[in-house]
């Protein structure tokens, strides 16, 4: 007989965090798989729920092993995760056939976000979300429908700055997402701190965020929150700069002619290539400080739900 339920696999962690109402914050894996360099990707993936532990949650990453959404990794999970080659990167069209077909693979933001819903979870740190691409407003990344459509707070340090980030920005605000500046009025630029666009709404402290959301969702308004976070400043890369990098990476995409879902983590990668390093360094840092702040705002949300 078929069986049309997907199954669920949480770590003993997360299932008590849930019982005991201690907050969640879930993490998302493509970082982890088709993002970073091992063994850096292990370090950072220990280092973020270590970040979300220090301030008060529960880490729940999030990836598919075996054809089973996992919410929670055991060390052990995570270890083979970050070392295998070859895996998925699974957005919302790629569930079905890694569930299916039994296949492991890394949650992208819009994935990420699907599974954390269906799992309760109403906090996720992560990066720089997708959003629509230079020179390609057809190639708009699945993670904004998503965003759209679940309601979590994403703790992100703005876009990824590979993309058109007018275009993403203009996009959020048709599908009804409210863009709130973490201490800051501008949306970052992932890698850097300014990019010259506002935010639609400020928060400076995690208790005015859990306030937005909440009067947000109170509406019937069913959109994720997205609070861009600048990256620290000690590792924050000045615009200008990356700017050429950037310019050369998707020249080199569009020569090489990399399509669909490859774009992203080519250019990704061929940003750190170029830039000896230093926007990996800035990118593990916004990670780790994305992850502390969702901690805070997932324990300022948890005060104010039953
Ligand atoms: N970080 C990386 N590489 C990636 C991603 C993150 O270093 O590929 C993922 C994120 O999970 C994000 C996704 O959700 O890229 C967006 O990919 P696309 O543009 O194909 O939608
Ligand atoms: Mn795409």
């Amino acid at each position: 007989m078929l069986s049309c339920i997907a199954s669920f696999r949480y770590t003993p962690d997360v299932l008590i965090s849930k019982q005991q109402k201690v907050p969640l914050v879930a993490l998302e894996s493509t970082v982890l798989t088709h993002g970073l360099p091992y063994p850096q990707n292990l370090q950072l993936a220990r280092d973020m729920e270590a970040q979300v532990r220090a301030h008060g949650a529960t880490p729940a990453t999030i990836a598919v092993l075996e054809g089973v959404i996992h919410v929670g990794l055991s060390d052990e999970q995570l270890e083979s995760l970050v070392r295998a080659e070859g895996l998925r990167k699974i957005s919302g069209r790629d569930f079905g056939p890694a569930i299916a077909k039994k296949e492991s693979g890394g949650t992208t933001v819009a994935g990420t976000l699907i599974a954390a819903h269906a799992a309760g979870i109403r906090v996720f740190a992560t990066g720089g979300i997708g959003g629509v691409h230079r020179g390609a407003a057809y190639d708009v990344s699945a993670d904004l429908p998503q965003l759209a459509r679940r309601p979590l707070i994403v703790v992100c340090a703005g876009a990824k700055a590979i993309l058109d980030l007018p275009a993403t920005l203009e996009m959020l605000e048709t599908l009804g997402v409210p863009v709130v500046g973490y201490r800051t009025g501008e949306f970052p630029a992932f890698y850097s701190q300014s990019s010259g666009l506002p935010v639609s709404a400020r928060a400076d402290t995690p208790e005015e965020v859990a306030e937005i959301a909440l009067a947000h969702w109170g509406l019937g308004l069913d959109s994720a929150i997205l609070v861009a976070v600048s990256p620290p400043g000690e590792s924050a890369l000045p615009a200008g700069d990356m700017e050429q990098v950037i310019e050369q990476a998707l020249l080199e995409a569009q020569e090489k002619k990399i399509r669909g879902q490859a774009v992203t983590p080519f250019l990704l990668a061929r940003v750190s290539e170029l830039t000896g390093q230093s926007s990996l360094k800035a990118n593990l840092a916004l990670l780790l400080n994305n992850a502390r702040v969702a901690a805070e705002i997932a324990v300022a949300l948890s005060k104010n739900v039953p």
